[in-house]
């Protein structure tokens, strides 16, 4: 019998999660930049105290915008998705104070993480930074409540189509050719979803366009990724993740009627051997 061709399903990638309680180590972001860990969950990793005074920041910030870029959401700082260098880098500046406003005088969870990072990786002789322009450098994280209202908070995507696609004039895609990992931060949390879902499918370039999602990465299909298998990580306040980001990832629909889900968000990634970058 004749069948008509179909396209090819998504190679299966196997995850490597690992969750525990405590505080995260340089040790254990190192083994996701370096590709050997898939997903990593620290519950409890910051204190709810500054989860809840940084989710008030957020909701009376002055810099609080609504995404227009396609992706539904409300956010503080500035997104690299779909914009060249110079925009990017421009807006980043723009955005920093109210980045700061976020954290006001409190010891800054990413920052700490950012410093411990930075010391670790010194002592092996790799620089760690924000991106950085002509125009500006990256701001240390983003504030991000996802509002999709389909199945998806936020429909399932990868970071690294973006990265790949960020321009001749932009220092981050050489990122792409190795983890581009998103260190995720959870001040706030919907009563009931919002899991951070990930699916065992790193995309190719290839892949990418068969879904017509070549320059974004985003949104992959429910169709497309029925077959695939996935773990969802089950998030509270005070939460980190931090995850490949080429592996297909999205937010699980969220409800109940108090809370809702407040996201600090950062990329990071090799660009060279001795050096690390990290942006938003
Ligand atoms: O909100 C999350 O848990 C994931 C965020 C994410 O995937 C992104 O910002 O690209
Ligand atoms: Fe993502």
């Amino acid at each position: 019998m004749v069948t008509a061709q179909v396209s090819q399903a998504p190679r299966i990638s196997p995850l490597t999660i690992r969750e525990r309680t405590g505080s995260i180590s340089t040790a254990e972001i190192i083994s996701v930049l370096k590709g050997e860990t898939t997903g990593l969950h620290i519950r409890q990793a910051f204190s709810i105290e500054v989860a809840e005074e940084i989710t008030e920041n957020f909701a009376r910030n002055p810099g609080l915008k609504e995404r227009k870029d396609g992706v539904p959401g409300q956010y503080v700082g500035a997104s690299h998705y779909t914009k060249d260098a110079a925009t990017y880098f421009a807006e980043a500046e723009n955005a920093r104070p109210f980045v700061d406003a976020l954290f006001g005088n409190l010891v800054d969870p990413v920052r700490g993480v950012f410093d411990a990072l930075n010391r670790d990786l010194h002592n092996q002789g790799v620089e760690l930074r924000l991106a950085r322009s002509d125009r500006g450098q990256a701001n240390i994280c983003r504030a991000i409540r996802w509002s999709g209202t389909g199945r998806y908070a936020l429909e399932p995507h990868d970071d690294v189509a973006q990265v790949l696609c960020a321009g001749r004039d932009c220092e981050l895609p050489p990122v792409a050719k190795n983890t581009v990992a998103a260190l995720n931060f959870y001040p706030s949390m919907a009563e009931e979803g919002g899991n951070l879902r990930i699916w065992s499918h790193k995309p190719t370039v290839t892949e990418r366009k068969s879904q017509g999602v070549e320059a974004t990465g985003y949104p992959y299909s429910t169709t497309y990724l029925e077959a695939v298998p996935c773990h969802d990580f089950q998030l509270n306040v005070g939460d980190i993740a931090l995850i490949d980001g080429g592996f297909v990832h999205g937010v699980t629909r969220q409800s109940g009627n108090g809370k809702s889900r407040l996201l600090l968000n950062c990329f990071l990634g090799f660009a060279r051997p001795d050096l690390v970058l990290w942006w938003t």
